[in-house]
């Protein structure tokens, strides 16, 4: 039984992998068939990466950001009996808005899918004049009902905690600018009705190590363990040739999450292998999604590679909480409730 527990339900045909031998740094490590999704997935889609996948009706279901051949990514759905082998519908989700009329956005990116009691929320990043967060909710994969925009823009990377908090929804995101945001702190936001969004709260802002100075912003969905919301975020440093995107891992308080409670000083996951290292963008892991299991403590972490591929990395419950508690550095800013 794993020492921390995870409060989820169990997942026992989730994609594992044991740990191979040698020195790794860091508590994850990478599926040895990755790339799990390789290039031109599908008609029309030259690159599937950022996506995201779920436990549903006993196989694995999933969003994927697909790289059309013209260049614009949309949203695609994704049906897996294990988790690692995928296949998709041919067009795109389908968005339509409340009165069931077709609502498609101009373009949509780095989808996330979470289930919130029996509802399954998908948040994405599209225009709205800008880049701004995008929602839809569907139960049965089939219909699929826009939400109003939460935010004005610029902001992307939005992230829907898996229940609500005191109440409320929560949705973590990381206001930007209308390029490539060479900047970029975490804040959360709640809601009563998944419309209107308020009580902002900063989270946690760029690090002071070199590897997430540049800027951070959300990846999976929050897992709750009893040490808190276990947080795999994306951090950035730039570099004479470039943004360089590594994972890295916070502890959030589960009643207060906009408190941090543990915040790993180093990556857990950065740019090493080729399909990481290279791609339309190269060095570039981006962390979309998790699957676990309580029982086990596994956790299965999927991300984009390269902005040209998806990887799935491993890791133990325990010993990642453990290791961003041992390497774990906090400022005030992080650990305070960040109203001003
Ligand atoms: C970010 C997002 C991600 C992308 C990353 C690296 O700004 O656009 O979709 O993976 O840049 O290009």
């Amino acid at each position: 039984m794993p020492k921390y527990r995870i409060i989820a339900p169990s997942l026992p045909n989730m994609p594992w992998q044991e740990r191979p031998e040698g020195n790794l740094n860091t508590p994850l490590w990478r599926y040895d068939q990755n790339p799990i999704i390789d290039r031109n997935p599908l008609p029309g889609v030259a690159r599937i990466f950022n996506s995201a996948v779920m436990p549903f009706e006993g196989k694995f279901i999933g969003v994927f950001r697909g790289e059309q051949t013209n260049g614009v990514p949309f949203i695609y759905l994704g049906r897996s009996e294990d988790g690692i082998h995928w296949t998709y519908e041919p067009e795109k989700i389908p968005f339509t808005d409340e009165d069931g009329k077709p609502f498609m956005p101009i373009y949509a990116y780095d989808p996330r899918l979470v289930k919130v009691e029996d509802t399954y929320y998908i948040i994405w990043c599209q225009d709205f004049w800008g880049a701004s967060i995008g929602m839809a909710k569907t139960t049965d994969f089939k219909t699929f009902t826009r939400l109003e925009n939460p935010f004005i823009p610029f902001n992307r990377n939005a992230v829907l905690f898996p229940r609500r908090i005191n109440g409320k929804y929560m949705l973590l995101s990381r206001p930007s600018d209308s390029g490539h945001t060479p900047f970029g702190d975490i804040f959360l936001s709640e809601s009563p009705d998944m419309v209107y969004w308020g009580r902002h709260r900063h989270v946690m802002s760029r690090g002071n190590q070199w590897w997430d100075g540049l800027k951070i912003g959300g990846g999976a969905a929050p897992i709750e363990t009893s040490e808190g919301w276990l947080m795999f975020f994306h951090g950035v440093t730039g570099t004479c040739n470039g943004y360089v995107y590594s994972i890295g891992g916070a502890i959030l308080d589960i009643d207060e999450p906009s408190k941090v409670l543990y915040r790993c000083d180093s990556w857990l996951l950065t740019p090493e292998k080729w399909y990481e290292e290279r791609g339309f963008v190269p060095n570039v892991v981006f962390p979309c999604a998790t699957l676990h299991d309580p029982d086990t403590g596994r956790i299965a972490i999927y991300y984009g590679a390269a902005d040209s591929y998806v990887g799935l990395a491993f890791g133990q419950s325990d010993e990642i909480i453990d290791y961003i508690k041992e390497h774990s550095h906090t400022t005030n800013e992080d650990t305070e409730i960040g109203k001003r």
